[in-house]
């Protein structure tokens, strides 16, 4: 990276970062996207919706494709009725697809199973009745609290065809965060398993739900999947699934359902300790997520293998595992554990194994990936590779480039997406075979999207400029509210730029000199330092873009002379501990930093670590390593993935003091 002469702000100098990878013409050729959608959505923005709802089949059509009178709560496609599980099974079914395999799923012991779309179909169907026969039907909420076993996503296409709302609950959550989330929207049912696989041993995961149920009377059953054949407490509340599912009949007519039908509840954190219950819709959220999952990834039906490595525990398993592949008649991989299992090769065994051609996981694994060493991809034969995607946070164009040559052969585009829990489908990304990609930039808004990059009034800045990302025109896959809140909707998202009617993302965002936009991470994760804004994502880029640094995490801690000072935690490549983070090391760094933003983004100070704290979606907790940085007592680390990491960390900066 070269730096441009001096433009008086910090944060331009990140943004030289000028490469650009024009798709090739044999790529641009085959695309699914082609530059005409632009214009086509530019011309008429409600049109070319319209258009994407085709996609679907509707057992009614809508008579009004969106009405925001009641804004800012939304409706798409009024009057339009549809089974959003029947699009994903069925009708693939009946276009004579019924063979073809829907999911690959591969186990963390190595148990694998091939599911075809008629397979899928009788699966879903029996789930369906199941759920009739406990009485559950439009509207009930149903709380999932699974591994990535193949019923998970049998129960959730389940739910979406009778109309319950599924309320998925990640695995890997305590107990008392399952409860209060059952509770705040009063769950009927729970579906679960036994245990779940961890690192190739099976844990218990059904003594969470006893105890979540305990003190959470709407409960009336719970379906229990047997994964790990672990014992389990017994109530008269439970039920195998086993027993329950696999007696019932492998036909079911689904109901055609209300296009603002709600389809589920999604619990994502916000600034408060309560979580919201983001509430999506039916038809609207299909449409989005099926239009971008196509046009995204490039998506050929007939022969690709697709792999999304999220957990159907966040948004991204909803819309990129479940809805929109399974809509657009998916062969996708489902693997259920974790990447170092039993080997860190474990990924690149999985893409070889079935040929996987699209493959879309987030930044925090790349650079766990670029840790572990490129000679272990370099093993495994990747060629089937066509499409790369990230998603979840800023990607460094260290780790964007890493990504390409060592996993994408130097040829494959790479998508990164942004979007929310909220937005529900991806909203900014570059259409792959028609942008020039740019590493560490998701580029611009999707055709039919709007998104712009805004100052304190709310006014468009400039390119070059940064400030907050908006999103200006309403979106089929909006989210429709909070559960049961309101008044919190239209705070959190609504009330910043009330006049201008603005959707605030709480991202912080930059227009490069092409008009490209940067996401810079969270406003809160802004810091301002001597009156100068920078990322923390910038820094941290700067500092794993120096050959010693394998990740890094910056956080803004409060400095009597300049606002903020710049603390950085880095792990250093090869597992080097705190003894090799002499003066001289950190010298480089801070030089190193200095030399590629400027002399105002250099770290205060710099803390080699042996590890980062990571959320279970791979979100670094920067609030807990402000409360290191600010020497104070370190806050709540129950959301953590691993919670002793907190410790590590401390005891290493003891040592190395
Ligand atoms: C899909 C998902 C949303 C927040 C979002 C932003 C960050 C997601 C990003 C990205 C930069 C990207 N984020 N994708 N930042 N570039 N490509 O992750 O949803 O869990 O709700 O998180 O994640 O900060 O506001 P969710």
């Amino acid at each position: 990276m070269t730096q441009s002469p001096g433009q008086g702000n910090a944060l331009d100098n990140l943004l030289t970062e000028s490469r650009t990878f024009p798709p090739s013409d044999e790529f641009a050729a085959q695309a699914n996207a082609q530059p005409a959608l632009y214009e086509e959505a530019k011309a008429d923005r409600e049109a070319f919706w319209a258009k994407q709802a085709e996609r679907l089949h509707w057992e009614t059509k809508w008579d009004q494709v969106l009405d925001w009178s009641g804004a800012p709560f939304a409706k798409w496609f009024v009057g339009g009725k549809l089974n959003v599980a029947y699009n994903c099974v069925d009708r693939h079914v009946e276009s004579g697809h019924g063979d073809q395999v829907a999911i690959h799923w591969e186990g963390e012991p190595g148990d694998s199973r091939a599911i075809t779309y008629a397979e899928l179909q009788r699966e879903v169907s029996k789930a369906a009745n199941a759920l009739t026969s406990l009485g559950i039907g439009a509207e009930d909420r149903v709380a999932i609290y699974m591994p990535m076993v193949p019923e998970a996503i049998f129960a959730m296409l389940a739910c979406a065809r009778v109309g319950a709302l599924h309320n998925v609950v990640f695995g890997g959550f305590s107990a008392e965060a399952l409860r209060t989330r059952i509770q705040d929207s009063a769950c009927r049912l729970v579906i679960t398993t036994d245990g779940q696989y961890r690192r190739g041993t099976p844990a218990p995961l059904k003594p969470a739900v006893d105890e979540a149920v305990a003190d959470a009377p709407s409960v009336e059953k719970v379906i229990v999947v047997k994964r790990t054949d672990t014992e389990v407490a017994w109530t008269d509340k439970d039920v195998w699934w086993h027993e329950l599912v696999d007696s019932q009949s492998d036909q079911h007519t689904p109901e055609a359902f209300d296009s603002e039908h709600p389809l589920f509840i999604l619990y994502t954190s916000g600034t408060t300790g309560k979580p919201k219950g983001i509430l999506h819709t039916s038809g609207g959220y299909l449409t989005q997520a099926s239009y971008t999952h196509q046009n995204v990834f490039d998506l050929k039906p007939d022969t690709d293998v697709y792999w999304c490595t999220a957990d159907i525990g966040w948004v991204t398993g909803h819309s990129y595992i479940v809805y929109g592949p399974l809509s657009n008649r998916v062969t996708q991989v489902v693997y259920e554990g974790t990447p170092n299992t039993p080997h860190e090769g474990r990924h690149w065994e999985i893409v070889q194994k079935y040929g996987v051609s699209i493959y879309y996981t987030a930044p925090t694994l790349i650079r766990t990936f670029m840790k572990w060493g490129a000679d272990i991809p370099a093993k495994y034969d990747l060629s089937s590779l066509r499409v790369l995607g990230s998603v979840g946070e800023p990607i460094n164009p260290e780790a964007w480039i890493w990504y390409r040559e060592n996993v994408g052969g130097g040829k494959t585009p790479i998508v990164d997406t942004w979007w929310q829990t909220e937005t529900g489908a991806i909203m900014i990304s570059p259409l792959p075979g028609v942008i020039s990609t740019k590493p560490g930039s998701a580029q611009r808004p999707l055709p039919g999207i709007g998104a712009k990059v805004v100052n304190d009034e709310g006014v468009e800045v400039p390119a070059g400029g940064g400030g907050y990302l908006v999103l200006d025109e309403p979106w089929p896959s909006m989210l429709r509210g909070i559960w049961g809140d309101e008044e919190r909707y239209r705070d959190t998202y609504w009330s910043r730029f009330k006049d201008q009617g603005f959707y605030f993302a709480g991202d912080g965002a930059k227009y490069d000199a092409d008009g490209d936009i940067w996401l810079l991470g969270r406003v809160d994760d802004v810091m301002n330092v001597s009156g100068h804004r920078i990322s923390t994502t910038e820094v941290e880029s700067a500092l794993v873009s120096h050959p010693t640094v394998a990740e890094a995490a910056v956080v803004g801690a409060s400095d009597d002379t300049t606002g903020q000072g710049i603390v950085a935690f880095v792990i250093l490549r090869g597992g080097a501990g705190a003894d090799a983070g002499g003066a001289d090391a950190i010298k480089a760094l801070r030089d190193h930093v200095a030399k590629e933003i400027g002399p105002i983004a250099k770290p205060r100070q710099i803390m080699v670590v042996p590890e980062l704290p990571k959320t279970r979606s791979g979100k670094i907790m920067r609030r807990l390593l402000r409360d290191v940085a600010e020497n104070r007592a370190v806050g709540d680390v129950t959301t953590l993935a691993d919670s002793s990491v907190m410790d590590l960390i401390s005891a290493g900066l003891q040592s190395g003091k």
